[in-house]
């Protein structure tokens, strides 16, 4: 259940009630994708980092260890061990990212798995199942992510057969729920507006699935090859139309910027692979933009990342230490580098919902930007 507790023009600052504890909004969601943070980040690094929630692939987690094996297990939940709020995505983003030769028909997708080339299905019903197995806190409605750039008349039959799927699977998830065996019987369900960059199909399906009363609304689709100005402007266009009661989610976004517009215009919700692929790349987030490790000129600097920051890394380790670490090939300085970068992206979010409070997001926003463009 969504709190609205207050608003800075359209930016909400808002409250999540889960089975798994509350979430304060707007938030970003540490991905582990497979149930583990990429850059052997353990769940209890997450905890020293204030991650509120946690995000896994259905896709992924059917393929390899198995949905029935994390069931057996308890759920994802016992499995990862990780007692907060967990959103898993449907599976239908990542069947047209990753999988080989798909077809989409009215039922669903068949497609082979990226692992071991196995001819695999997946509708509806199939991605709620997959997910009630896995036990998350939120589920997402299974979608199609449609290319960009895309013909009208491609995005319409698409957007479609998206809304027909999501009635599937409002019905399977309300049937799960009730079993007898069903290990999350609250799970939660998303469901997903799609349309590209044609606002008016955006604003017609958003408008449609409204009505459907679901746990929350996310902005699929963008961040796909359009332009930020584009983006902006579809997300501003269609937000309206999306209950204010509710928590919006924008998938798979982005650098901070991104996350500021979009916060601007009134998202909760996001997720995103930078912070621990930069740090894999041996890139941190610093307040005064992206610094590489790596440069000769932090050979013998004593200072942590970042001064200030309060990030178990920062309060322990030097750049030179870090510096080694990485051109040794050492794992340690990696695994360094995401935990910090997943506390900058934390401790933003933090800095945002203290600024929405306070009625000065404006402000924050612009100051933020601008020390973030001043470089190293
Ligand atoms: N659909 C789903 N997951 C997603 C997306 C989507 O459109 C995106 C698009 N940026 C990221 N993750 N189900
Ligand atoms: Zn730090």
């Amino acid at each position: 259940m969504y709190r609205l507790i207050t608003r800075d023009n359209n930016a909400k600052r808002g409250e999540f009630h889960t089975v798994h504890g509350t979430i304060q909004t707007p938030v970003f969601m540490n991905v582990g994708t497979a149930a583990a943070i990429k850059g052997a980040v353990s769940t209890l690094d997450l905890q020293a980092i204030d991650t509120q929630v946690e995000l896994s692939n259905t896709y992924h987690l059917h393929v390899r260890p198995g949905d029935l094996v994390v069931k057996k297990m308890g759920g994802l939940h016992k499995f990862m061990v990780w007692d907060k709020p967990i959103l898993t995505d449907s599976g239908g983003f990542q069947v047209f990212s990753l999988a080989g030769l798909r077809k989409i028909k009215e039922e669903g997708v068949y497609f082979q798995s990226h692992i071991d080339g196995k001819r695999i299905f997946m509708g509806p019903e199939e991605s709620m199942q997959i997910q009630s197995n896995l036990a998350s806190t939120i589920a997402m409605a299974f979608d199609e992510c449609p290319p960009h750039p895309a013909t009208r008349k491609y995005m319409q039959d698409s957007v479609d057969r998206t809304t027909r799927w999501l009635l599937r699977c409002k019905t399977e998830m309300e049937r799960l729920n009730s079993l007898e065996d069903t290990i999350n019987p609250k799970q939660m369900l998303f469901g997903i507006n799609q349309g590209g960059t044609f606002a008016d199909i955006r604003i017609e399906h958003a408008r449609r699935i409204s009505e459907l009363d679901l746990d929350g609304y996310a902005l699929g689709g963008l961040a796909v090859g359009e332009s930020h100005e584009e983006m902006y402007e579809i997300i501003e266009q269609t937000v309206p139309y999306l209950p204010l009661e509710k928590p919006t989610y924008l998938m798979g976004v982005g650098t901070p910027a991104n996350i500021l517009e979009a916060v601007e215009r009134g998202v909760d919700f996001f997720d995103c692979v930078y912070p621990s692929r930069n740090g894999r790349h041996g890139h941190a987030y610093t307040n005064h933009g992206k610094m590489n490790l790596l440069n000769a000129k932090y050979e013998l600097d004593e200072r942590p990342i970042e001064e200030g920051c309060q990030c178990p890394v920062c309060k322990t380790y030097s750049r030179a230490y870090i510096r080694h670490l990485l051109k040794a090939k050492e794992m340690l300085g990696l695994r360094f580098l995401v935990t910090h970068n997943l506390y900058f992206y934390n401790k933003m979010m933090e800095e945002i919902r203290m600024a929405i409070e306070e009625h000065r997001f404006q402000e924050y926003k612009r100051d933020k930007l601008a020390r973030m463009a001043e470089g190293e």
